[in-house]
């Protein structure tokens, strides 16, 4: 019998080592992706190819004067401002190529989950058309 207990309380300071481990183990995985998330700042601007932030994806930490450089030339249908707090944190996304064409901005922290439910300047889909961005100040 004294050797069941001492064999128990083995067992019970093995599991005690081990508790510390088992929370992230054990932790619950979410049954679909939690795509509306906020992320933390990283520096980046996001592009997904689908609504939702789903799909291919790309990200600049700088300007882009041609999205053709990263596949994705009339392809975005969201988009995320993750960038910095800091002078240059707005985003300026142009329908053509060379920061030219209709525009439209989008504030640090803030998103478009459909670029359908989006408008440039000139009142044209915003949707599979964006091909170039660059920083700047404020969206105003
Ligand atoms: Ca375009």
């Amino acid at each position: 019998m004294r050797k069941g207990i001492y064999a128990l309380l083995a067992a019970s300071m093995a599991m005690a080592l081990y508790a510390p481990a088992l929370p992230a183990a054990a932790a619950p995985q979410p049954t679909r992706p939690q795509t509306v998330r906020p992320m933390d700042p990283d520096g980046l601007l996001w592009a997904y190819s689908d609504a939702n932030f789903s799909g291919r994806s790309c990200s600049w930490g700088g300007d882009s004067a041609g999205w053709s450089s990263c596949g994705f030339n009339d392809v975005a249908s969201s988009v995320r401002n993750n960038g910095y707090t800091g002078q240059y944190d707005a985003v300026r996304f142009f329908k053509d190529g060379n920061y030219s064409g209709p525009s439209m901005c989008l504030s640090r922290g803030d998103s478009w989950s459909n670029l359908a439910n989006q408008r440039w300047s000139d009142g044209s889909n915003a949707n599979d058309s964006i091909s170039s961005h660059f920083w700047t100040h404020l969206c105003s």
